[in-house]
């Protein structure tokens, strides 16, 4: 019953039903859950091999993030916790379109690396996959597929089952190396809770209000969150729980609120509450509210940024270690220009502009000491160096800013951006700092924008520098582009191909929303 639901009745997942070439993008395949058993399958197989390779763990994801329910998706995760490296990319996009004819090769192929890798080993240990899931009704199905493509190549497969996205990161990263905390929930939950307890106790801070209102997506965010809370002292933290079982991203979620920037359905926030979404995966977390004019109020990525940059420089700084360590921010161009502005000017501390994807914030943040990295749409973490986590814990411990370091160290999810551990962390400062959200909002104030999405023929013919933020073909778009924001007297705009969706998108700022608006359809027009 299963199987005919899903449309493909190949169990080996050895034969490729699909005619169209599916390629390994920023969150791995994605696509209708019905095109996708083969596919897992396949990824299950090519994860089982890099893991012989390495001789370590490696985590399968399957999930479709914010997409709808019928959609699903599979990705995988390499041995500390972070995305697939790129040459491996290009092994499981050649993997899953190979023909029915070719598979074998391409198998063989793989083989043969693992046996270069295991080589170079000194002794040869196996490797192993972890595989987790979301919510969706094909999760579970496909998790099979991988399970059945893992076994196929001869290597040890253990389910987590449902968890978030980044708890499998998580998970994966301990059980490769155990200094990082304990593999599986249990052990996340343990680390998270008790490095909050610790930072927020004691701290009295009448402007903070310790009650949120959660938006879960309808996602695998809400039973794990309430899962995280129950280790929480009340007195810290209260969650009033909204779209926790309905339909998956339908009109709530992370993405939703911050592309429309209103109220997720089934939340009716009085003024001046604080309120916050996850993704449908919990990677992503956005936080909004009601202002005195009635309005909602958004959040996002960038302002998470620019409040932990502050909180983190300003504890370095207590801490007596001023100057001795490289902290940065990494954004991409969708970052809001008043944010790039206030975290360089303000608080004077460089910013990095790189590619949209995961993979290039982090690659570009762990060249720092302290590297906090945020999507605009609310994806996000910060990592640490090795020599800094070793200044912290070598230090005073009678210090306490150095103590409060440590236990933020602890706090965040350093493998990936991670919705709970993301939120934790921005009600720690927010108490820390005895703000309400308002107080937060009013860092800066964030630069009127307008993001489209222009369908096209064929959205490779958009093309742009590395950083995204000029378009260099078609030839002569940039410049007529640029003439119009000239002629419109400000403002900014930025078109890139989606590595999702079969869409070309725009990015405006101008001097008002309508402004903003108007830059964004004359560029789509010229998209077109
Ligand atoms: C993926 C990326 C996300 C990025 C989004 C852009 C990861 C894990 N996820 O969801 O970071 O913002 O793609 O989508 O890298 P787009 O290319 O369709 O605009
Ligand atoms: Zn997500």
């Amino acid at each position: 019953k299963e199987l005919t639901r899903l449309g493909n009745t190949d169990h080996t997942g050895l034969l490729n039903p699909i005619d169209r070439p599916l390629s390994y993008g920023t969150a791995g395949f994605r696509c209708l859950a019905t095109d996708l058993p083969f596919v897992v399958f396949r990824v299950g197989a090519l994860a089982g091999l890099r893991a012989r390779q390495l001789g370590q763990c490696i985590g399968v994801m399957i999930t479709a993030s914010h997409n709808p329910m019928l959609d699903n998706g599979v990705k995988v995760v390499d041995p500390m916790g972070e995305m697939l490296v790129e040459d491996w990319e290009v092994h499981a996009t050649e993997f899953v379109n190979a023909k029915d004819d070719e598979v074998a090769a391409v198998i063989e192929k793989l083989e043969h690396l693992v046996k270069e890798g295991q080589l170079n080993a000194s002794e040869t240990p196996q490797g192993k996959v972890f595989c987790a899931f979301d919510t969706r009704d094909s999760s579970q199905y496909l998790h099979d597929a991988a399970k059945k493509g893992c076994e196929f190549v001869g290597t040890e497969f253990v389910s987590l089952g449902l968890l978030t996205t980044p708890q499998l990161h998580y998970s994966v990263r301990c059980e490769n190396d155990p200094t990082f905390g304990m593999a599986g929930e249990l052990g996340y939950y343990e680390s998270l809770s008790n490095a909050f307890n610790a930072l927020n106790k004691n701290i009295d801070a009448p402007n903070y209000d310790k009650m949120l209102v959660l938006d879960c997506a309808n996602g695998v965010g809400a039973s794990k969150f309430r899962k995280l809370l129950g280790r929480i002292d009340s007195e810290l933290l209260e969650v009033e729980f909204t779209n926790e079982t309905g339909s998956l991203n339908y009109k709530c979620g992370a993405d939703f609120v911050k592309i429309l920037r209103s109220f997720p359905e089934g939340l009716d926030a009085a003024m001046g509450v604080r309120c916050a979404s996850f993704d449908g995966d919990a990677d992503r977390l956005v936080y909004f509210y009601r202002d005195t004019n009635g309005f909602c109020r958004l959040l996002d990525g960038d302002k998470i940024a620019a409040l932990i940059a502050g909180f983190i420089q300003s504890e370095v700084d207590a801490a007596g270690l001023t100057g001795q360590f490289k902290i940065g921010a990494v954004q991409t161009a969708y970052a809001n220009g008043n944010s790039t502005a206030y975290i360089r000017d303000v608080m004077k501390i460089p910013v990095d502009c790189v590619p949209t994807g995961v993979k290039h914030l982090h690659h570009a943040a762990i060249k720092l000491d302290i590297g906090i990295y945020f999507e605009a749409n609310g994806h996000g973490t910060v990592v640490f160096s090795q020599l800094f986590k070793d200044a912290i814990s070598q230090g005073d411990q009678d210090n306490v800013h150095l103590k409060k370091l440590q236990l933020f160290t602890k706090l965040i999810n350093e493998t990936v951006g991670d919705a709970m551990s993301d939120l934790l962390v921005v009600e720690t400062i927010l108490r820390n700092n005895n703000w309400s959200v308002e107080d937060w909002d009013a860092i800066y104030e964030d630069a009127p924008s307008c993001q489209l999405k222009v369908e096209v023929k064929d959205r490779t013919v958009v093309k742009t520098t590395w950083d995204e933020t000029e378009c260099t073909h078609p030839a002569g778009l940039q410049k007529e582009m640029e003439e119009l924001i000239i002629a419109n007297g400000a403002g900014r705009a930025f078109v890139r191909p989606s590595g999702t969706e079969d869409v070309v998108r725009v990015y405006t700022e101008g001097t008002c929303e309508e402004n903003a608006k108007v830059l964004a359809n004359a560029v789509a027009h010229l998209v077109q």
